[in-house]
């Protein structure tokens, strides 16, 4: 009797939790400061967990892992490492430049782990705006559910084509219609000066089918509420 009672408990605690909670990467600012080698007067800041309409930073999901195709040679761990492009703080010592010229493709993505839906995607190439130079100019947001590394491979759906925009010094969010994606890419051709840096990317969205408000109320002690929008 006691035993079939336990296994109801049990049966009904997993039926009533949520079938998985947000786990997010730790922030440690005080570290990832004391790390910082770099003469700019920005220090590392915290990047949002979540913007003001609860959509997640998926970016900054546990799971979510970096990748890019070079990475500007003698710097990491001090300023400029590829594990930056997601560790949760935005400026010049906690991000990743590319080893390629601009007029050749740079790419630098987020593998969220999962499928999930997207609408939202951020990035900047010095948040505070102390540095003006290796900034994007000519890029793409590409997503996609099935990875292939080549980005005019047709697994590669772009949600935003910014040919001859405006270039993204301080942090940009660009808006486009809801998408399934498990990889977010972006496609540098072009910067305003020198390889490329990118110093966070931010990926916004949730499940298909749950309200992330409503998985997030537990966790409300882990969320920083963009407010710059
Ligand atoms: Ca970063």
């Amino acid at each position: 009797m006691i035993r079939k009672l336990i296994i109801f408990i049990i049966l009904a605690i997993f039926i009533v939790m949520p079938a998985s909670a947000w786990e997010f990467k730790e922030q440690d600012i005080k570290k990832a400061t004391d790390e910082c080698k770099d003469d700019s007067p920005c220090k590392p800041e915290l990047v949002p967990t979540t913007d003001k309409d609860g959509n997640v930073n998926l970016a900054l999901l546990k799971v979510a892992t970096p990748n890019a195709d070079s990475l500007l040679g003698g710097w990491c761990p001090a300023r400029h490492c590829t594990e930056y492009l997601n560790d949760g703080f935005y400026n010049n010592c906690r991000s990743w430049i590319t080893s390629k010229p601009s007029g050749q493709e740079a790419w630098a993505e987020i593998d969220m782990g999962a499928v999930y839906q997207i609408k939202k995607v951020g990035f900047g190439s010095d948040h505070c705006g102390n540095y003006k130079d290796r900034s994007a100019k000519d890029f793409k947001i590409l997503v996609a559910t099935k990875y292939n590394k080549d980005s005019n491979d047709n697994s590669w759906k772009v949600v935003y084509d910014n040919k001859d925009g405006e270039m993204v010094n301080q942090t940009k969010y660009f808006d486009f219609n809801p998408v399934e994606a498990r990889y977010v890419r972006i496609s540098i051709t072009k910067s305003n000066q020198s390889e490329v840096r990118i110093d966070e990317i931010e990926i916004y969205g949730g499940f298909l089918d749950v309200n992330p408000k409503s998985k997030l109320a537990s966790y409300w002690g882990q969320i920083k509420i963009l407010n710059n929008e």
